[in-house]
């Protein structure tokens, strides 16, 4: 492993002790039922206490580093506000969503009904998705393992500002953690998404192939896609890769199906990818993978209080 910052004495265990012990302490129990929280998405046994413990023992040495740079409370960089208020989430349309993915497995459902009324309180959200260049700092300080496609544990050439991909949900919110942020709920996702009228996609109601990388053969770099802006001005919310959230599968409040993957087995990725075609990019699109699963198409962006 190959560490940067000279002088300054790696601490490799401790990062990936922090995702072995999420990874370990999340329960994703098929037979569980589902959560009657009032955040019904979120959740995975890593309690407040155990997650304060972890990163009293994780902490010290990476903040002492310097790393990361500690953001300020107005503007993050690179990050755009989402104001704190009620949204329409999800969808009442069953037209092209008669499907759903259970590990790239086709299920006969939509999982995104009903239409309702949901709220986030005000947060920062990356305005575009995580790229390589990025997660190369978080493994070059903490010693946790590359993507497995990164040959020799180098970004693939000229991918320096593509998504991050091949990265499981447990590695996604450590450096989460590492960069002082979270993942979004799926909650907040959808609303950094489609803003308040409850559009189909980022921009408005209807598809639009030179708005998004969607049905393409792979990647491209993050942001690329201006005008598919979000209300907020958040970039690539449709397509380029599908985002992690912090969210188990459930169902919505009032949801006419029942998922036997309801609860806490999958969790929630979101907006698409470089393969999707119109279906899969709309804001409201639920799709779902494994936690410890490294997916082409999936990557992550982060969100800060
Ligand atoms: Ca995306």
């Amino acid at each position: 492993m190959k560490f940067v910052k000279s002088g300054v004495k790696p601490q490799p265990t401790k990062w990936s002790a922090f995702a072995d012990e999420l990874h370990r302490t999340c329960k994703f129990d098929e037979r569980s039922k589902p959560s009657a929280k009032a955040d019904h998405f979120v959740g995975c046994g890593f309690t407040p206490l155990k997650a304060l413990a972890v990163l009293l023992v994780v902490s010290t040495p990476i903040w002492a580093q310097g790393e990361p740079e500690k953001t300020s409370e107005t503007a993050p960089e690179n990050m755009v506000l989402v104001p704190a208020g009620e949204f329409s989430m999800g969808t009442d349309n069953r037209d092209g969503s008669d499907f759903n993915q259970r590990d790239n497995v086709p299920l006969v459902s939509n999982d995104a009904r009903p239409r309702h009324t949901a709220k986030t309180g005000a947060f920062w959200i990356d305005k575009t998705e995580v790229s390589n260049a990025q997660y190369q700092k978080f493994v070059a300080a903490t010693g946790i393992a590359p993507p497995p496609h990164w040959i020799g544990g180098q970004i693939p050439k000229n991918q320096e500002n593509f998504p991050v991909t091949h990265v499981n949900w447990f590695e996604a919110s450590a450096y989460a953690k590492w960069a002082g942020k979270r993942l979004p709920t799926e909650i907040e996702w959808e609303k950094a998404a489609r803003g308040t009228d409850g559009r189909n996609f980022p921009w408005g109601n209807n598809y639009e192939g030179g708005r998004l990388n969607g049905n393409s053969d792979g990647p491209r770099e993050v942001g690329k896609f201006a005008a598919g802006a979000s209300p907020y001005g958040a970039l690539d919310m449709a397509g380029n890769v599908f985002e992690w959230t912090a969210s188990w599968f459930d169902g919505y409040p009032g949801a006419p199906t029942k998922q036997p993957d309801f609860g806490r087995t999958l969790k929630v990725v979101r907006g698409g990818g470089w393969m999707s075609g119109n279906t899969l990019s709309q804001t409201w699109y639920r799709s779902v993978n494994r936690p410890s699963s490294r997916i082409m198409w999936v990557g992550f962006r982060c969100v800060k209080d």
